[in-house]
């Protein structure tokens, strides 16, 4: 077989770190014992991994109808062979990718001198050590007395991702046994490991695609259109005729998503379903000599992943990160519950509240009308592109109308509309991982790569955004590890990572399951990762920005600055005094600007529910004050549901069992964690105590709920009860 591809490039020396060698070793020392630790785990519940990777045929019930946890082969299948053993789903791995037309540029061994931003940083090393060298002596001088005085590993062993007056924000061992006892490894999921009978051949001259066949087949392809009307725009595609086609068939330009059917002859059925999508130049794009050279922008997006399952479950990655220029910021914290509201602080720079009414997603064309960043960027002459995978979840679409037209030039929806109803979906923890032959995510990820790479001459603003690998199971990311740093290191050897600032990120950690309910859970679910890279022509010309961003990554931030921040990316020869800042936080402002070490959660946005960085002291549950408030929580999450329409279906919550009561510093807050019945539903809410009148207040729609209520929320039709509702 052809060799193993992940090796990185060894850059650690130019690495802009303050970590001392030794330490540095022990922690590989560290990580080695873990991963060893990790093997033998894997090697003793190989058995039971694989029952909890079964797969289910989607029968035309929708996946995410209410169903059991676990679910169960309805009928032998070829997928089943899949998790027999690792070697032979790693060796399928190599071969699919291998055929897989997005790569058809193929990757280069390590060091064969292709010329990549990685390589030719290498050259460039002398500059980056000298920049790494001043930014950490600025940094030590300036404040090296706070610095000593609030390290972020205390020497009884206590670590801290962010240690300031204001902010003491714990960092948990994302190995910690009782993690390691939850977590199963998973292999990369093949979907389909039949050869693919045709591959897409793309033109780097001319930006054109010709489709191979690569046996003697009959083929022909369906074009995939988005179709619906008022209501249904967002959710309604249509597939032209099929239309045959010869060897080497030219994709013409208003092709941007096809089904193609393949046949052997002389059989009449059809042997192979596969479905592509195209990225065309815009025609009428206009290059002009006379503007600046500026960035591109690209958002690379994984739903509900923390810093700490990045580190558990994507080793590879964070090792690729690690070795590379990647900024990260470990203190960022998430601002509101789910995807929509950080989402959208990121998009619109708006507090939930403030982007329903601007943008109201639930009416027709509400969103159209949204001033989303894309807009900023589009008129600045970036070519825009968005995806998002599982369509009845997607972040504008779940509950929502969706766009009334196609938000940017390049839009994935009718693609994934198309394949999950036309190609085989296989489930996977209820959500929809295969479409036909390969992963839904990989639809996502394909296009995103021939959309950067087909624009990487003109400047572009690409969101590119996935939940069908990390959603519902906090294990599953570990499947998709290896070929997200094939996904990379495509970016990189395709030119795009020489002009733009790649911002790969989650919304938030694990909001349900086991992880969740763990001790670690309250920072697991507010701590999502995030990691920025900066093409070097930029580290070179704004070594200040760059710098800062290193200081900021062990501060609090949170999405509004990254809104902030992409604006900063429009101009960023402006002085940061005159950038405009979010209207959901005016006092955020671009990661390109040191964050002020001192800062608060409201500071940068982030709810005091939301918050991660207090520490807590425990109330006894047995105490009168612990149950009281308990009875109040509960009593409150009552009077909601029965307040609101569509929701009337919902059962009354009782106080089951109080898990624990804790104190937020030395404040009136305390977070509980509770069980109601029925349902045992687990909630975990900050109330306010007003010890005087023995009464709390509470801000209902920041309650977290800890289980996964897919199964139990049915009866209710407003997406603001789900949580709460249980029918
Ligand atoms: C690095 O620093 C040294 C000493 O300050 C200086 O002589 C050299 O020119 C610098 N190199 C670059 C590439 O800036
Ligand atoms: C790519 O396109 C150019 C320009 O049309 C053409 O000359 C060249 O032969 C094409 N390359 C391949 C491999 O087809
Ligand atoms: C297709 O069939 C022709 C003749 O039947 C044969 O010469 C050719 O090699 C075949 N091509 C492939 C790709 O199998
Ligand atoms: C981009 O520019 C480079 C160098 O000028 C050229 O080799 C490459 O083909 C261009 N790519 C596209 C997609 O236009
Ligand atoms: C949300 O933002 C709007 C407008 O910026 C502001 O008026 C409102 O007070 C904010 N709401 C919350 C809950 O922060
Ligand atoms: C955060 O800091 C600001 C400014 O120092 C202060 O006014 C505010 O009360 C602080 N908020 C909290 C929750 O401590
Ligand atoms: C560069 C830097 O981190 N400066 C900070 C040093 O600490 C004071 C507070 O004591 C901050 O105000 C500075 O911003």
């Amino acid at each position: 077989m052809t060799n193993i591809k992940y090796e990185l490039i060894p850059t650690n020396e130019d690495l802009p770190s303050k970590k001392k060698p030794q330490k540095w070793l022990a922690k590989i020392g560290f990580i080695s014992v873990v991963l060893l630790i990790l093997a033998l785990y894997a090697l003793s519940t190989a058995q039971h991994q694989h029952e909890s990777s079964t797969v289910v045929f989607a029968s035309d019930r929708s996946p995410w109808e209410p169903s059991m946890e676990t679910s169960t082969v309805n009928r032998p299948s070829p997928l089943d062979t899949v998790y027999d053993t690792s070697t032979l789903s790693s060796v399928k791995v190599t071969e699919s990718y291998k055929n897989s037309y997005f790569t058809a540029v193929t990757e280069p061994e390590s060091g064969n001198g292709i010329s990549t931003e990685e390589q030719t940083e290498k050259s460039a090393k002398v500059l980056v050590e000298n920049f790494t060298e001043t930014s950490t002596l600025s940094q030590d001088t300036e404040n090296s007395t706070t610095e000593t005085s609030y390290a972020l590993e205390t020497e009884s062993g206590v670590k801290y991702f962010v240690n300031s007056p204001h902010c003491q924000m714990s960092h948990p061992n994302a190995f910690a046994r009782n993690i390691l006892s939850i977590y199963r490894k998973h292999h990369y999921i093949v979907c389909d490991g039949s050869r693919d009978m045709i591959t897409v051949n793309f033109n780097e001259t001319d930006s054109t695609y010709r489709l191979h066949q690569n046996e003697n087949s009959t083929c022909c392809f369906k074009q995939i259109l988005r179709a619906g009307v008022s209501t249904k725009a967002d959710h309604q595609y249509k597939l032209g005729p099929c239309v045959k086609f010869q060897q080497d068939f030219l994709v013409p330009t208003e092709v941007t998503a096809m089904i193609t059917y393949c046949r052997r002859p002389p059989f009449v059925k059809v042997w192979q379903k596969d479905a592509f999508s195209f990225v065309h130049p815009q025609r009428d794009f206009i290059s002009d000599p006379t503007l600046k050279k500026r960035p591109s922008v690209l958002l690379w997006g994984i739903d509900s992943i923390s810093r700490m399952n990045l580190e558990l479950t994507m080793p590879r990655m964070f090792e690729y990160f690690n070795a590379q220029h990647w900024f990260e910021l470990q203190g960022y914290n998430k601002m509101g519950d789910n995807t929509f509201p950080n989402l959208m602080a990121i998009l619109t720079g708006f507090n939930k509240t403030y982007a329903n009414k601007q943008c109201q997603p639930d009416r027709v064309g509400g969103l159209d009308a949204c001033p989303l960043i894309w807009k900023e960027f589009k008129a600045k002459g970036y070519t825009t592109g968005f995806a998002e995978d599982w369509s009845a979840y997607s972040t504008f679409d779940y509950s929502s109308r969706g766009f009334l037209h196609p938000p940017t030039d390049v839009y994935g929806r009718p693609l994934i509309l198309a394949v999950e109803k036309e190609l085989k979906m296989t489930l996977q923890s209820n959500l929809p991982y295969c479409l036909g032959r390969k992963p839904s995510s990989e639809y996502i990820y394909d296009l995103a790569v021939q959309f950067t790479r087909v624009n990487r001459n003109r400047t572009f603003f690409g969101m590119f955004w996935t939940n069908t690998f990390s959603h519902n199971d906090f294990s599953m990311p570990s499947a998709m590890d290896e070929k997200m740093v094939k996904y990379m290191r495509t970016l990189d050897k395709n030119g795009v990572m020489d002009n733009t600032i790649i911002i790969f990120f989650s919304d938030h950690g694990s909001r349900f399951g086991p992880l969740r309910q763990l001790d670690s859970g309250f920072v697991e679910e507010r701590l999502p990762f995030i990691y920025i890279r900066v093409p070097r022509w930029i580290r070179e010309k704004y070594p200040k920005l760059l710098h800062n961003l290193q200081v900021n990554r062990n501060r609090l931030t949170s999405p509004y600055d990254i809104h902030a921040t992409l604006r900063h990316i429009l101009e960023l020869n402006t002085p940061p005094a005159k950038l405009p800042r979010p209207e959901g936080c005016p006092t955020c402002h671009s990661v390109f600007e040191e964050m002020d070490w001192s800062r608060n959660c409201s500071q940068a946005g982030i709810a005091d529910h939301w918050c991660a960085c207090d520490t807590f002291s425990k109330v006894p549950t047995t105490e009168h004050r612990a149950r009281s408030m308990s009875t109040q929580l509960v009593e409150a999450i009552n009077r909601f549901t029965a307040g609101i329409r569509g929701a009337e279906r919902c059962r009354r919550l009782k106080v089951d069992r109080i898990s624990s009561v804790q104190r937020r510093g030395i404040s009136d807050q305390y977070i509980i964690q509770l069980t109601v019945q029925p349902g045992s539903a687990i909630f975990e809410a900050t109330v306010k105590w007003d010890a005087s009148a023995g009464m709390i207040s509470i801000w209902v729609p920041s309650i977290s709920r800890l289980d996964s209520y897919f199964a139990m929320s049915h009866c209710s039709s407003v997406k603001e009860t789900k949580k709460f509702c249980i029918c």
